[in-house]
């Protein structure tokens, strides 16, 4: 079945690019949607996560600003998961904003409200793209449950599959552990998902030196990336120091998500019947991945992917975020 030239996305994301300390893999997956042809960003939606989600909708209206698309809109979604208490913004959680605002005042309705709107008014068009705790989705699809058969396709990065996170702290992935209901419930849904999960994106690397070569681009967003890359990384050393794959590099998860919408091939993709523990005392989040191998196997919920072409990958993303500056220049 062949691809339409362009898909046109909803990106759904916890952005924490800008704030130090804060993961930068959101701020590359929306530079990499921007920057690919193949890729048309209807609308942004932000989510608590990576940071508040005050702070991920003003990071994001900036990013998008120096990306030189400040036309994308951005509305601003939920404050805190379905049912825990967790959030980044933990001592004002009961703060409340009026709906639809942010600190710019551009934030146009209420995330999951958008969604609904936007992905009922033209069912079969819109790729719901998502990069964080899954609770705008959720949201929307308790609202209109008619979204899962209408949304083309789910692509997220969220949950672990074919391995462990290792991390008692958090034995599921992130996305999936700040909201399993959330993620539990986008898989009961019915919608067509494929998931990234984290197994598969934590091969994916960006190093110092290519963070160098950024740095050495004309454009302005280059030097910005890299200067975010080199504390991403020494944040994440610093924090790891038993983990050997955290040293001089860091994960490109969400981008790699982002790649997969228009560039499927970049994986191998595996039928899976998948369910997210939401209450377990050890393993909150965690994702257990029927593979159906066996006769009693129930039916496939989503796609998982098994394994990806990291170089042919590494490729893409450095040639497209590239050429973001080349764009730029006079
Ligand atoms: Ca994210």
């Amino acid at each position: 079945m062949g691809q339409p030239l362009t898909r046109r996305i909803i990106l759904d994301t916890d952005l924490g690019m800008g704030q130090p300390g804060s993961d930068i893999d959101d701020g590359f997956a929306l530079a990499l949607a921007v920057a690919d042809p193949g890729i048309d960003v209807d609308l942004v939606t932000t989510v608590n996560g990576n940071a508040d989600v005050d702070t991920v909708t003003r990071l994001t209206l900036e990013l998008l600003q120096r990306l030189g698309r400040p036309d994308v809109p951005v509305a601003r979604g939920a404050a805190t998961p379905l049912l825990s208490r967790w959030s980044r913004a933990a001592p004002d959680v009961r703060r409340v904003d009026p709906p639809g605002t942010d600190a710019s005042g551009r934030s146009p309705g209420h995330a999951a409200l958008r969604i609904v709107e936007r992905v009922m008014a033209e069912p079969g068009e819109l790729t719901l793209v998502c990069i964080a705790p899954l609770t705008n989705v959720a949201l929307a699809l308790a609202i209109e449950p008619r979204v899962a058969r209408s949304v083309a396709e789910i692509v997220m990065m969220g949950g672990v599959f074919l391995e462990h996170t290792n991390v008692a702290a958090m034995p599921g992935e992130f996305n999936f552990w700040v909201d399993p209901h959330a993620a539990a419930a986008v898989f009961d849904s019915g919608a067509p998902i494929r998931a990234v999960g984290l197994d598969v994106t934590r091969r994916v690397r960006l190093t110092r030196a290519h963070a160098a070569r950024m740095a050495g681009s004309a454009g302005g967003f280059g030097r910005f990336a890299a200067a975010c890359t080199d504390e991403w990384i020494s944040h994440n050393e610093r924090m790891n120091p038993g983990d050997e794959r955290e040293q001089g590099s860091c994960a490109l998860h969400d981008p790699l998500a982002v790649a997969s919408v228009v560039h499927p091939e970049l994986l191998t993709w595996r039928p899976a019947r998948v369910a997210v523990e939401t209450d377990g005392r050890h393993t909150r989040g965690v994702a257990v991945a029927d593979l159906l191998t066996t006769s009693e196997a129930a039916e496939p919920n989503c796609r998982i992917a098994v394994d990806v072409n990291v170089d042919a990958f590494t490729d893409l993303f450095l040639d497209r975020i590239h050429g973001l500056d080349q764009k730029d220049r006079p």
